[in-house]
């Protein structure tokens, strides 16, 4: 049924639209009822509303802490229409029935994003607001509730149209309103976790605030969404979006992957990664960008068609240009020059999405998984072995150069699914094998595909010839090392940790190699 709506309640933070709705609810004949300083802007329009302490009888106090936090306002909200002793109630107490409630909160997630001090972070936790919110939703068989001025005009045309609001878009308004003051909360929790450092808090407050939901997930027949958790860093779920079609689920995905590696590369280092299926395809330091560029895309030329291509510093319209020529699905960087947006305009689908700045790769967090039935939650992979823990196990020391190469090729590992097996030369991928079950398979594969590049690029043998490599986790017998070996592999980087060791150490002496053990696992899986 369609319950006439004779009296709202707005109270915004965020006044986006208000004026205009307002005029438009009290033209219509609306009672508006308002606090400090909606009820300011509405008046501004000419509108005719009341003050909060008008219905109340209590003056806004404790700098407005306590607002609208009163019985002739729960009461108005929560009060079963037609029961009798509800009805009973609002008469001997003067309450009268509130039908609108429109309220946003205090901004407490800009408030953590630009680095608020405790106290004011504090203060602009909402009280009030959720508690109308949450009074009015649960009501929602009689009252209509606005969290998002994007619902103004729906909510308008109807009253135009019938007086009330239909019962379905009443229900639709509540289950946002439980939506937003979940998130809300939920922001609140994980602030307090961070700021507090209660190890084991975060995963109890990890739930996200919807930020968009997608077409479909990683294949169409799966829906899909995407939620902030709140944290304000440098990445995927912050960045702004230049141009460019909406990012898939898998694009999401695959960029965040191809930007989180680069980040581990200092930016006075051009370095640029080309992501497949969550995995690089190519990754390279160079003395340009657009330097960096080609040697990334050598590694695999055929796998890096429709990936996603990832920068550690302002991408530059010499290196847009390149990059176009390539079909890419996203291009994903700190920053980018004029020039470089214009180039990237004339592909219109090609999407842009600028961070601001490098993630922190030692910045925590959760990664979070899915089970039948659960979710597993760990820490991120936030650590690199520092060099002074490199520990040289074999009779030969890896050369300066081979040292520098075999550091990339372990960082790059990092971000490569299990079993991952990484061939560098020169500061650029030479050979990636990724997500085998085999790290034997895993050498194998790498050696193989840097064949086929070496051929596309024109160069005899497999680009493999004289680099080093690295393996995420230890070999657990000789013959991946070997294989590594006669890829041509000179120097190896691995944690070390397997029963057989001596054996894998033996083997790399015999073959007049060096070997460095770190002591720490990447496994991603
Ligand atoms: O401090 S509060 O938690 N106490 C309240 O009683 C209360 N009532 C509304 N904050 C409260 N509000 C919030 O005030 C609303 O959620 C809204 O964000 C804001 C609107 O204030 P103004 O109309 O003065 O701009």
């Amino acid at each position: 049924a369609i319950i006439p709506i004779k009296r709202a309640l707005l109270s915004v933070f965020d006044k986006t639209g208000m004026a205009d709705f307002a005029k438009a609810l009290a033209g219509l004949g609306v009672d508006l009822v308002s606090t400090g300083g909606t009820s300011k802007l509405i008046a501004s329009t000419g509108a005719a509303v009341r003050d909060i302490s008008d219905l109340t009888g209590f003056p806004e106090m404790m700098d407005g802490r306590v607002k609208t936090l009163h019985p002739k306002v729960h009461g108005g909200l929560l009060s079963v229409r037609d029961n009798p002793i509800h009805q009973a109630s609002m008469d001997e107490h003067q309450i009268g029935a509130i039908d609108l409630v429109v309220v946003n909160l205090y901004p407490f997630e800009e408030t953590i994003a630009k680095g608020a001090s405790y106290d004011e972070t504090i203060e602009n936790i909402d009280i009030g607001g959720p508690a109308m919110i949450r009074s009015a939703a649960k009501n929602h068989a009689y009252v209509t509730v606005i969290v998002d001025p994007a619902d103004y005009d729906a909510v308008l045309e109807h009253i135009r149209a019938s007086g009330g609001v239909p019962y379905e878009l009443r229900q639709r308004l509540a289950a946002k309103a439980y939506a937003r003051t979940a998130a809300y909360d939920s922001v609140i929790s994980s602030w307090f976790a961070r700021t507090l450092d209660y190890a084991e808090m975060p995963y109890r407050s990890f739930a996200g605030r919807l930020k968009e939901v997608m077409r479909y997930g990683e294949n169409p027949h799966q829906w899909a969404a995407f939620y902030t958790t709140g944290e304000q860093r440098p990445g995927v779920a912050t960045a702004r979006q230049v141009q460019g079609k909406a990012l898939s689920y898998n694009n999401l995905n695959d960029t965040d992957a191809a930007f989180e590696l680069v980040s581990e590369f200092d930016p006075a280092v051009p370095a640029v990664a080309i992501i497949k299926h969550a995995n690089p395809c190519g990754f390279a330091i160079g003395a340009s960008l657009i330097e960096a560029y080609h040697l990334a895309l050598r590694t695999d030329p055929v796998s890096a068609f429709g990936g996603i291509v990832a920068l550690n510093r302002t991408i530059d319209g010499p290196t847009a240009t390149e990059i176009v020529k390539v079909f890419t699905e996203v291009i994903v960087a700190p920053d980018a020059t004029e020039e470089a947006i214009r180039i990237i305009a004339a592909k219109k689908n090609l999407r842009l999405l600028l961070t601001g700045a490098l993630a922190d790769p030692k910045a925590g967090g959760l990664t979070v998984k899915s089970l039948a039935g659960g979710l597993l939650v760990q820490g991120r992979d936030d650590r690199n072995v520092d060099d002074t823990e490199f520990k040289v196990v074999t009779k030969k020391q890896p050369t300066e150069a081979e040292l520098r190469d075999l550091k990339i090729a372990m960082k790059v590992a990092k971000h490569v699914k299990s079993n991952a097996i990484i061939y560098v030369r020169d500061g650029a991928t030479v050979g990636i094998g990724a997500g085998q079950m085999s790290r034997l398979d895993s050498s194998r594969v790498a050696h193989r595909k840097a064949i086929d590049a070496a051929e596309a690029a024109g160069i005899e043998g497999a680009l493999t010839a004289n680099s080093v490599v690295a393996s995420d986790a230890f070999f657990p017998f000789p013959d991946g090392m070997l294989a590594a070996v006669e890829a041509g592999a000179t120097a190896v980087i691995q944690p070390g940790g397997s029963m057989n060791d001596q054996a894998v150490i033996d083997a790399a002496d015999a073959a007049g190699i060096a070997m460095i053990m770190t002591g720490m696992r990447h496994f991603r899986h």
